[in-house]
């Protein structure tokens, strides 16, 4: 039997394909965990904004969206994260004794600029801790919310990136260029930053409630 052996040619072109189905492989797995993420992000935040529409529909809070920061409340902030601790504040219980949300996995609360919440809200009742807590998206950073009175003027409201990278942004949201007025003008905005991580003020990679 006339056997034959690899050369090193057809060895050499034999491993090249191989690392190039391997690269293509992890770019596609790295591209569809990213996809993932977004979903599972677009889905927090329709969760969430279904539970401030509840909220604002229930008469006995007034029928209005949570404000944009507890200092509604004449609670004091580190101005860090207000709208989306507000938000917490107002849809799991610890204003009133309703809660207007469903069950929220673990991995999207943190507390990323290490506040605590006094002065007239225990959310000992519901978290075990004074932690003012806020949502995070899946890559870990905090979402972004606004009243929709707060859009022009949105204060000190300063997201904070997730804990070890230490970068304080201004949040503010944008006029909609092609209608020329905000976008949920008379309602409100919630936002992530995104699989970039960068605040884009709702536009860019940003998952939001309004695109
Ligand atoms: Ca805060
Ligand atoms: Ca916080
Ligand atoms: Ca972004």
């Amino acid at each position: 039997m006339n056997r034959r052996g690899f050369t090193l040619i057809e060895l050499l072109v034999v491993i090249f394909i191989i690392s190039v189905l391997i690269s293509i492989g992890s770019v596609t797995y790295v591209y569809m965990l990213s996809r993932g993420k977004v979903a599972e992000t677009q889905q927090l935040i329709q969760q969430v904004s279904m539970a401030i529409e509840a909220y604002h529909n229930d008469e006995r809070y007034g029928g209005d969206y949570p404000p944009s920061s507890l200092r509604a409340y004449k609670i004091s902030t580190n101005g860090v994260n207000d709208g989306i601790e507000s938000v917490v504040a107002h849809v799991f219980k610890l204003i009133g004794s309703d809660t207007f949300i469903g069950e929220v996995k673990d991995k999207f609360f943190a507390n990323t600029d290490e506040d605590s919440i006094g002065g007239g809200f225990d959310p000992k009742w519901v978290f075990g801790d004074l932690k003012a807590r806020e949502l995070v998206d899946s890559w870990g950073n905090p979402l972004i919310y606004f009243h929709h009175c707060d859009y022009k003027e949105p204060g000190s409201h300063i997201t904070k990136y997730k804990l070890g990278n230490k970068k304080y942004i201004q949040a503010k949201p944008q006029i909609d260029k092609k209608k020329g007025m905000y976008p949920n003008w008379n309602s409100f905005v919630i936002w992530s930053c995104g699989p970039n991580g960068e605040n884009e003020n709702g536009g860019g990679d940003d998952v939001s409630n309004f695109k």
